[in-house]
């Protein structure tokens, strides 16, 4: 009884010692008071059980995708994307070099940014996810059967990719619009010239809504501001994108102070249908332009990259009425639209409120031409006529906001570090919680859609400080769960990301996990080097190159023992797996290759070049555990002195086989 008590005394006294300090940002374990929640058991997902969500979450400065399961956190599996991956090959074998090219030549690297899930009807599809390289003005489409990049597309006249890549409500368009406007085209000129005569390019990216094939439909050639993020509309906004711009004074250097100096910049509203209606009837001018379009198929498991030499150029002041300007104070940032298309949100990161602009509003001042003069020929909209309402000291620096579906918005605050939920329509603020610590992007999953699940929020935060174990100087990156079904939030869970966590896109995992693709049909292998049978293997000297056609299988690769390999060849290792069973993927390696590993899924062909350097006998194997014998797959290449006449010949079944 006696130490019942003793334990009852300590456990009260440690649990509130807990939850005040989660109030003073200790950043200890337990401070948001797990001790007095349920929090644990909200993001347990008991062993062999799923997760409810898929959320896909950008490695910003990874130049990957990572995909977690909500709300546990756990990791399942990172997508290369744009930057060179070791794990998948990404880049390294000869199916996938060509993903990466660009009119720079390879580029192993990128700054993702934004993901975006497909949609019909203003719901999410779950059929791709699109997401934009920073860096080298890019958009690639993952394809969520395979949860594979199968297309990447550079976009020209542009730089620093920020304001993309989210997609219309029937993904008729991914918008890629750029961060830093260009001379263009692009020349040598003084950069203190820049006022106008640099440009903005707009990017309504064309989507086969069969194949999802992308292609640049038209570029619009905006003044020449900083376009920072951007939304489509929907419901009766659908027809409309929506971007904000900051550097609307067009400074050319130090933009912290001369950006700052006009109390608003602009939401430019652009009425893509009208413009793609003056597209369609031959407007716009063809211009020339260099930009890589990489293609993955599905069925040679093959890339190609093919250089485009023109873009379609729309001047914005040449189809009236399709854009607009409506001032928003101050540097805006974020420009959220909410599930049913009537509200604008600009975050100002200067600013005191949060203005909210109004679709309908908009539509009616400018019927009223309720003009405040122009930009460069582009109607300004007067403040007041687009005005939904302000919400009143909301935080310091928003930065994004995302909708429940529930008539709530959710917004980030960078600088106070926090998640603050107010109500459309009154504006009011109903509640805000902390995050750990300075906080980007946020995602409730469906968020950029007309029906959100608004189940949870995910913070994406910039800074992790003492939320982990210290790992030296950096500390890993973070996101953290928040429950938004009641009327406060909760915060239910940190877990570590891979990259910077910079925005990520959700999804109900049962609109996505039925279509998963298990395996790839060997007979549908239309590799130009396929081999669908150990008896079609084969070792090939052409020259100084030798082709080694290989097929692997629980446990053995055929041929296993090569000979005739001469110093100073090129052996092209093209290796087909045979195996036709769900998660069965093979790997290969061999000793000093430049390349990484292949890891080749059931039914999949991949190549990769060794060049034979040194005279010996050399050892290649199984990289990725396959069974009990795994460690027996293996076999050697023999490598004679140039111009020795030792035969090209290899063991297949355990049988010789002499080919010269
Ligand atoms: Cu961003």
């Amino acid at each position: 009884m006696k130490t019942i008590f003793k334990y009852f005394i300590t456990f009260t006294v440690v649990s509130s010692w807990l939850v005040s300090c989660g109030d003073v940002n200790s950043g200890k374990s337990s401070s948001q008071g797990a001790l007095s929640t349920n929090a644990a058991e909200k993001v347990y997902v008991a062993p062999g059980e799923h997760d409810d969500y898929y959320a896909f979450i950008s490695g910003g400065f990874s130049g990957q995708l990572a995909v977690y399961g909500l709300p546990s956190g756990r990791l399942f599996k990172v997508i290369p994307v744009f930057s060179v991956d070791a794990e998948k090959a990404w880049g390294f074998n000869e199916e996938t070099k060509p993903m990466l090219n660009t009119s720079h030549g390879f580029i192993p690297w990128d700054d993702s940014h934004h993901p975006d899930i497909s949609q019909t009807a203003g719901e999410l599809d779950g059929r791709w996810v699109f997401i934009n390289g920073n860096n080298t003005p890019r958009i690639a489409k993952i394809d969520l059967t395979t949860f594979e990049t199968t297309e990447i597309i550079e976009v020209p006249n542009s730089a620093g990719n920020h304001s993309s890549s989210f997609v219309t409500e029937n993904t008729e368009y991914v918008v890629a619009g750029t961060r830093f406007s260009v001379p263009f085209p692009q020349r040598d000129m003084p950069i203190s010239e820049y006022k106008g005569n640099f440009k903005g390019a707009l990017s309504f990216i064309s989507v086969d809504p069969e194949d999802g094939r992308m292609d640049i439909k038209f570029q619009i050639m905006m003044p020449g501001f900083d376009y920072d993020l951007s939304h489509p509309g929907r419901g009766a906004s659908h027809g409309w994108f929506f971007f904000s711009t900051y550097n609307t004074e067009e400074a050319n250097s130090l933009l912290e102070v001369n950006a700052s100096q006009n109390d608003k910049d602009f939401i430019a509203a652009i009425n893509w249908k009208k413009i793609e209606e003056y597209v369609n009837n031959g407007g716009g001018k063809k211009v020339p332009a260099n930009y890589a379009h990489n293609v993955y198929d599905e069925k040679t498991h093959t890339a190609t990259s093919t250089m485009k030499k023109e873009v379609l150029v729309v001047d914005p002041t040449e189809v009236p009425g399709a854009v607009y300007f409506m001032p928003t104070p101050k540097s805006p940032h974020g420009c959220d639209v909410d599930p049913s298309g009537e509200y604008i949100v600009g975050s100002g990161k200067l600013a005191a409120e949060l203005t909210v602009h109004s679709f309908s509003k908009m539509i009616k001042a400018i019927e009223n031409e309720d003009f405040d003069g122009d930009a460069y020929g582009i109607p300004i909209l007067s403040y007041e006529s687009t005005l939904a309402g302000a919400v009143k000291n909301p935080g310091l620096g928003p930065l994004h906001t995302e909708f429940d579906g529930k008539g709530n918005a959710y917004t980030t605050f960078f600088i106070s570090s926090e998640v603050v939920k107010w109500k459309l329509g009154t504006w009011e603020v109903l509640d805000r919680k902390k995050t750990f610590y300075s906080v980007g992007h946020l995602m409730i999953p469906g968020g950029n859609s007309r029906k959100p699940f608004g189940d949870y929020v995910v913070a994406m935060n910039k800074i992790t400080k003492d939320r982990y174990l210290p790992t030296g100087p950096e500390v890993t990156q973070s996101a953290q769960l928040y429950d938004i079904s009641g009327e406060k939030m909760e915060l239910l869970l940190d877990f570590p990301t891979v990259g910077e966590p910079h925005y990520a896109a959700g999804i109900a995992a049962d609109i996505v996990a039925k279509k998963s693709k298990k395996f790839f049909r060997l007979e549908e292998n239309e590799h130009k080097h396929a081999v669908k049978s150990e008896a079609e293997s084969k070792v090939v000297r052409n020259g100084n190159e030798v082709h080694i056609y290989m097929t692997m299988i629980r446990s053995h690769f055929a041929p296993d023992n090569i000979e005739g390999i001469q110093v100073g060849d090129k052996v092209y290792f093209h290796v087909t797996n045979l195996e036709q069973d769900y998660d069965v993927p093979h790997g290969i390696s061999m000793i000093g290759a430049n390349t990484s590993e292949l890891l080749i899924m059931p039914g999949q062909t991949e190549s990769f070049v060794w060049e034979a350097k040194q005279e010996g006998v050399w050892p290649f194997y199984c990289t990725d555990f396959c069974s009990a014998l795994h460690q027996e797959m293996q076999g050697y290449i023999r490598v004679s002195p140039k111009g020795s006449n030792v035969p090209i010949s290899f063991t297949l079944d355990g049988d010789p086989v002499d080919i010269e």
